[in-house]
């Protein structure tokens, strides 16, 4: 009787084991599946946060020059300069309205170094004009160097010109009506369309604006940003049929973006490397000294952005 009792009791004490096992598998499901809610969440949240394009920022041989081209050639206001004498540099700000609500371009000269590699990568920065024949003829009027001249996009209606900047940038302007953002796009080339178009849209909670095809020309284009292309500045991914690689050369550094929260959006852009590629390589935090918040990443090409605190560069634009 004993006997049976103590078999009883072992026989109750493994379905109690059992029934634990079940409910801690249960409950440990549950938290697996936990972090994929919440990747939903952060996904969810950088299409939601408050971001627009800051500026671009690339290196120029000759600061003034380059500030006399812009200013005279392409109809830009120096919005900024600031000379930082300790790390041996200086910056200059440029563009089509005050960096509180416009795009910019932010100019780096290095003491020293006149000459830059643009590799064959990045494509150009675009300007949105009313009358591009007009604006080619005042630019050729001031010694500069028009690469294409204006006239129908091949393989297409709209107006565009090329130009060069003194350093080798090459600025397309393109015909529009009036907009409040003539610097609308800077193109890069990317070798995988699809993969960056995911990044940007996950990663960055940019908009697919447009994709366009363009087999005779054996290419397809795709605008992405935060807003309708003919009222603020677009990203343009170029993907030239077959090829895969470019040089990033060492001239064009990145594009800045605003953000409510650089600490969610590494979280954010962290777990979308993991998926697409592409890497942080500025954990989030205060930059020492400007104590302005950033992070910042590659993209699967090797492209680089940095997401700064918007409250941070508000700051910032209002010590200038
Ligand atoms: N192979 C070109 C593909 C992109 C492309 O052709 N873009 C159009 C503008 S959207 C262009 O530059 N067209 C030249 C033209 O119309 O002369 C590149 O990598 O830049």
């Amino acid at each position: 009787m004993n006997k049976k009792l103590y078999l009883l009791l072992i026989i109750s004490g493994l379905h109690i084991l059992l029934i634990v096992k079940i409910i801690y598998n249960m409950a440990s499901g549950a938290e697996a599946q936990t972090p994929a809610a919440g990747e939903e969440n952060v996904l969810e949240w950088a299409a939601k946060d408050k971001r627009r394009f800051l500026h671009a920022v690339y290196r120029v041989g000759d600061l003034d020059r380059t500030i006399k081209f812009y200013t005279e050639c392409l109809g830009m206001q120096l919005l900024r300069k600031r000379d930082i004498p300790e790390e041996k540099y200086s910056n200059a700000f440029l563009g089509f309205g005050p960096e509180e609500s416009h795009f910019a371009v932010e100019l780096t000269y290095n003491y020293g170094v006149d000459k830059y590699d643009i590799g064959t990568g990045f494509g150009h920065f675009a300007i949105a004009s009313e009358d591009v024949y007009k604006l080619v003829e005042n630019i050729r009027a001031k010694g500069g160097n028009i690469t294409r001249e204006p006239g129908p996009v091949k393989g297409g209606e709209t107006v565009i010109a090329f130009v060069k900047d003194p350093d080798g940038y090459i600025f397309e302007l393109i015909q529009r009506g009036p907009t409040p953002e003539p610097l609308c796009q800077v193109m890069l080339r990317v070798g995988d369309l699809d993969r960056a178009i995911k990044f940007y849209e996950k990663a960055c909670g940019m908009k697919l604006l447009r994709k366009k095809d363009v087999p005779d020309y054996k290419y397809t284009i795709a605008m992405l940003g935060y807003d309708d292309e003919d009222k603020t500045t677009v990203l343009e991914l170029t993907y030239n049929y077959g090829v895969t690689e470019y040089t990033k050369g060492n001239a064009y550094a990145q594009v800045a973006i605003s953000t409510e929260d650089v600490y969610k959006s590494a979280a954010v852009v962290d777990l979308v490397t993991k998926e697409l590629g592409g890497k942080i390589t500025r954990q989030p935090g205060p930059i020492p000294g400007i104590n302005t918040k950033i992070t910042s990443f590659l993209d699967p090409d090797g492209w680089k952005v940095v997401l700064v605190d918007n409250a941070d560069f508000l700051k910032e634009l209002e010590k200038k």
